[in-house]
């Protein structure tokens, strides 16, 4: 028997992976062993549900202080496709979507020079008091980092300042990738590694659930996402506090790493199942429609997924400038649950905390 075989066997026996026998499995098993692994495990936590919302994002600039090299959706101050909306037109994009049923407005953007901490949650309480019954999931771990240092506050002070105003999750957005050294390289003047785990370990302690990213494909090798699990899975034996992980793949349109062209689809089904093996902890793995495209995620069904994010309504702009397939995102109810239905699962509407809804 070869030794991912071995491998294969003791996952299926429910044993935890050490990262050297991830990597064997990772590198050396069969992709349709790797899926039904995987599956197998889905099946374990979720049966045959997949799981998505109704949300919305909110991306109010994309002027940034910090200049990663990955990033096609950053612009400087005086460029014609540079944006920075007023708090009224924020508000007039919440206000559209008054009476449409969304339950989750997903707000991140640039980390912007000058607004701090008390203008972001003034802009959380305007959004609740437009739409009282949505989550907030808003801000990643270094746009958060960034704006309570500048308030001259502790990390978990802040954060209460902002779950008072009515912060109701964190996205998984911001921890690239861990390793210092790839990510001093990706994106030097970036939070750190350990900013971005101070401020998830913290919600998770002040009771706020939040997720976690990867984004790979790019100057990584295989260990490094397996050092990237490995690190979220010892937060979460700690806090239970992920409830989704979701794996980015690298998009290469207009940005400086340009040069390094995009993983294949096969590389992007290993991961997804790696990260469904690996994350044992973490209830959900999310393939995030936007950045794979719907055809590839119905495929990541297949591959230890059960969430697909949600229906979007074209208001991200993140991937379809780094060179997404769908130029305005969005996903009908219909379209999700015929996607399901392909592979021969069931789509159920969640909450951000993963609470079903039934409308009927
Ligand atoms: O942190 C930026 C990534 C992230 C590129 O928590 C890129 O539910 C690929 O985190 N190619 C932001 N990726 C988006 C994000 C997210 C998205 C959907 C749902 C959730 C959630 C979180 O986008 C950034 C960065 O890792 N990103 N540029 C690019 N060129």
């Amino acid at each position: 028997m070869q030794k991912w075989e071995e491998i294969a066997l003791r996952v299926r026996a429910g044993e935890r992976l050490s990262s050297e026998d991830a990597l064997i499995l990772w590198q050396q098993a069969p992709l349709w062993r790797l899926a039904e692994l995987a599956v197998e495990r889905k099946e374990k936590i979720s049966g045959n549900k997949i799981f998505y919302n109704r949300n919305f994002h909110l991306e109010p600039t994309n002027l940034c202080v910090f200049n990663c090299k990955f990033c096609s959706f950053r612009r400087p101050k005086n460029s014609p496709e540079a944006w920075d909306m007023s708090m009224a037109e924020a508000m007039e994009v919440v206000r559209s979507y008054e009476g449409k049923g969304v339950t989750e407005v997903h707000i991140v953007g640039g980390v912007h020079p000058e607004h701090g901490l008390d203008y972001y949650c003034d802009m959380i309480r305007r959004v609740k008091e437009i739409l009282p019954d949505v989550t907030i999931k808003a801000f990643t771990a270094i746009e958060l980092s960034y704006m309570i240092q500048k308030a001259g506050l502790k990390v978990e002070e802040g954060l209460q300042k902002l779950i008072d105003a009515g912060m109701g999750s964190i996205p998984g957005g911001g921890a690239e990738i861990f390793d210092e050294q790839i990510r001093s390289q990706i994106c030097p003047d970036k939070g750190s590694t350990a900013e971005w785990f101070e401020v998830h370990e913290k919600a998770h302690r002040l009771g706020i659930k939040s997720n976690a990213t990867i984004l790979y494909g790019h100057i990584e090798r295989i260990e490094h996402r397996i050092d990237h699990l490995m690190r979220l899975r010892d937060l979460q034996d700690r806090t239970e506090g992920f409830n989704a992980f979701i794996p980015l793949k690298y998009r290469n349109f207009g940005n400086s790493m340009s040069e390094i062209g995009e993983t294949s689809l096969t590389d992007d089904l290993r991961t997804l199942a790696m990260s469904r093996l690996i994350l044992d902890n973490v209830p959900h793995i999310k393939a995030y429609w936007v950045m794979y495209g719907k055809q590839t995620t119905e495929l990541a069904l297949k591959f230890g997924a059960d969430d697909v994010d949600g229906t979007i309504d074209d208001s991200t702009k993140i991937y379809s400038m780094a060179g997404a397939d769908d130029q305005k995102p969005r996903m009908t109810i219909e379209e999700i649950h015929q996607m399901a239905e392909r592979v021969g699962y069931r789509a159920v509407e969640r909450d951000t905390l993963y609470n079903e809804i039934n409308r009927e």
